[in-house]
């Protein structure tokens, strides 16, 4: 069954509470202080089932003190009902409340002018005429107007078709999304232990459903689950949800923290964001303290002002009745997306001011009050060209990630998408040739590019600097070129470079078609060098005696030696230097005694005709070889 949450919005006294009462005969006002007060001071709850959909009702206090709390229930509502008292009409709070669901873009409601018996038709037109006046121009403009008594019960069979027609306009809340429900509630009953309520605004709990606390960063196991009042073994988003709760006590919980999926939200200290001033409120100063609402929460943060879409005006200021683009830095964790809207009231005294949605809920530590800024956030806000918003928004945050790439669990943490919508979004913006997929990275093409070039350009460089290397060592060019991209970035880049025939990639990088090219004198130091370690076997020369020995200059012996080394003619033994050939030798001969004899020290030199100087390095080596083991004093051959 469809599942519709309703919100009341309102004036103190204006009748929400009969209202709710009146159409669902439950008293949401549960708490023995507001019974005794006459007045509701905390979210109430109370449902209907009406031609087949199921109505739940979030009844909020109309009193200015308890602002916040409306603000708790007002976060998940589908639909609003805006009561204003036909013998009272439109007053402040009636304002206020229409304000936050209109900057919550709460997307429908039906208005209710209650107290009907109370008014003559003089007062209920006064009322229709100013509360149209209220909304026009807003959602609520063409919403219907019923008049009702909730005494008489006059009007209710109409509000109660004016609801079901509305909820069946209601555009449902994505089961597909993350599973994440602010929490209203917390108490504990009897024999079941934690119990949390609230509204599942996306995605789906079911019965032994392991889900994070955030920001407490806490598991817990969902031991069962109700659904207006019903024992059920999922809920889905939209619906009124009662969680019982493995693994947590009650005094760990409370209302504004969030259950929800393990790793769909990471909790954020900052985030940017757009907002709209009320025309009503005072200027916003840059760094002002203000009170942020969203979902149950409510935090207190800053505001740092960025600057206005237009790239008009001052940032020292937002100017009433106009939006901007700002930096929000909470003195908590918050648990937002991107997309999540919120209302900003003032510190003191604590009035609504604006509101806004998230843009991005982990920006990089930058500035904001730069060109770079504004067109960045401009990104991150609005369809451009052929994209939406949304896909403009994850390009900005791939170009930003550079070569580190951005992960694609980010698009659900941080772009605020459905795996679904995230896997749609990669597959269309790798399609369109915007962003490339690295395993499970999105690249930028640009960034790729780039890297690609600068790899040609340092090789290119490396060769004509040092013509007897066959090429840089990878480490050195994953260190200087790619410090900060991703290991798998470095792989893709070589693997397209080489598939294009630009590079060889073996140990070492190099230019297609690179050959070490030797000066008449180099070439003539390596002919005598090589001939050296060839004659001398077992007990080459020292590298210091080189440039005597093959007459060349020191640098020159020291590169010929280093090129050797690596064409692995030569092969460095600890501190030795030993052709090639001679150590292949030695092990076959070696080898040859398997079995026959065992191998000591003074044996080994006698029949090598070498010093213990060579004769310890060359055992160790071939131990390392694995050609012979030590045991005791001498070695065995394996
Ligand atoms: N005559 C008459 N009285 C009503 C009607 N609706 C509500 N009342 C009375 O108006 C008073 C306030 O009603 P509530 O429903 O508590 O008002 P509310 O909007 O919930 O008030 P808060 O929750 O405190 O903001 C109560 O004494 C109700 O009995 C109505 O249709 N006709
Ligand atoms: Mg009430």
């Amino acid at each position: 069954m469809r599942s519709i949450v309703i919100g009341t919005a309102g004036h103190i006294d204006h009748g929400k509470s009969a209202l709710v009462r009146a159409l669902t005969g439950t008293d949401p006002d549960r708490l023995k202080e507001e019974q005794a007060r006459g007045i509701t001071i905390d979210l109430g709850f109370a449902h209907l089932e009406a031609d087949g959909v199921n109505l739940a009702f979030v009844d909020v206090p109309g009193h200015e003190r308890f602002v916040k709390n409306m603000l708790a229930g007002a976060g998940g509502i589908d639909l609003v009902m805006l009561v204003v008292a036909a013998d009272e009409s439109v007053m402040p709070q009636t304002r206020e409340h229409f304000q936050i669901c209109r900057l919550l873009q709460v997307p429908a409601g039906v208005i209710v002018l209650t107290k009907a018996d109370l008014a003559d038709a003089e007062m209920l037109e006064l009322a229709r005429i100013e509360t149209r006046e209220l909304v026009a121009g807003s959602f609520l403009a063409d919403a219907p107007i019923v008049a009702v008594s909730s005494k008489t019960g006059d009007g209710l069979d109409a509000l109660r078709e004016a609801l079901t027609s509305a909820a069946s306009a209601v555009r449902g809340r994505d089961p597909a999304g993350p599973a994440r429900l602010p929490i209203d509630r917390v108490f504990s009953v009897k024999g079941f232990g934690t119990v949390v309520t609230g509204t599942l605004v996306s995605g789906r709990i079911r019965q032994d459903d392991e889900l994070s606390v955030l920001p407490r960063e806490l598991t817990v196991k969902v031991r069962g689950l109700q659904v207006h009042g019903r024992h059920e073994g999922a809920a889905d988003a939209g619906q009124r949800v009662a969680a019982n709760l493995g693994g947590i006590e009650v005094a760990d919980l409370a209302r504004g923290d969030t259950l929800c999926a393990p790793g769909a939200f990471e909790a954020t200290r900052r985030v940017d964001a757009v907002i709209d001033l009320l025309p009503d409120a005072r200027a916003l100063r840059h760094g002002a303290r203000v009170r942020f609402h969203h979902g149950t929460t409510e935090l207190l943060a800053r505001i740092a002002v960025a600057a206005a879409p237009d790239g008009e005006g001052t940032a020292a200021e937002i100017a009433p009745g106009r939006s901007a683009y700002i930096r929000i830095r909470f003195e908590a964790r918050a648990v937002l997306t991107r997309g999540d809207r919120f209302i900003v009231r003032a510190y003191s005294p604590s009035v609504t001011i604006g509101g806004g949605a998230v843009l991005d809920p982990h920006p990089p530590r930058s500035a904001i009050r730069t060109p770079a800024a504004l067109l960045r956030y401009r990104r991150l806000d609005a369809a451009a060209g052929d994209l939406t918003a949304s896909d403009s928004a994850v390009l900005a945050f791939m170009d930003e990630r550079g070569g580190a790439g951005l992960p694609r669990s980010a698009l659900v943490s941080r772009a605020g998408l459905s795996a679904s919508d995230a896997d749609a979004t990669l597959s269309r913006l790798a399609g369109a040739g915007r962003a490339t997929r690295v395993g499970d990275l999105l690249v930028s093409p640009a960034v790729l590019h780039d890297l690609s070039n600068r790899l040609l350009a340092a090789l290119t460089a490396h060769h004509a600097s040092q013509p007897l290397s066959e090429g840089m060592s990878r480490e050195e060019a994953r260190e200087r070129l790619f410090g900060r991209a991703a290991p798998a970035v470095f792989e893709h880049v070589l693997e397209q470079l080489v598939s294009a025939g630009k590079i060889v990639a073996r140990d070492r990088l190099a230019i297609a078609g690179h050959h070490v090219s030797l000066s008449p004198e180099e070439a003539r130091a390596q002919e005598a060098i090589e001939r050296l370690f060839r004659e001398a076997g077992l007990a080459p020369p020292a590298e210091s005696a080189l440039p005597a020995a093959a007459n060349v200059s020191a640098p020159v012996a020291d590169r010929v030696a280093k090129l050797l080394v690596r064409q692995k003619t030569l092969v460095k033994v600890d501190a030795m230097l030993f052709h090639a050939e001679a150590l292949a030798g030695l092990k076959a001969d070696v080898l040859a005694l398997k079995g026959k004899a065992r191998v000591d020290v003074a044996a080994f030199k006698e029949r090598y005709g070498i010093s213990r100087k060579y004769a310890i390095p060359l055992l160790e080596y071939l131990d390392r070889e694995r050609i012979t083991r030590r045991v005791g004093d001498s070695r065995v051959v394996l």
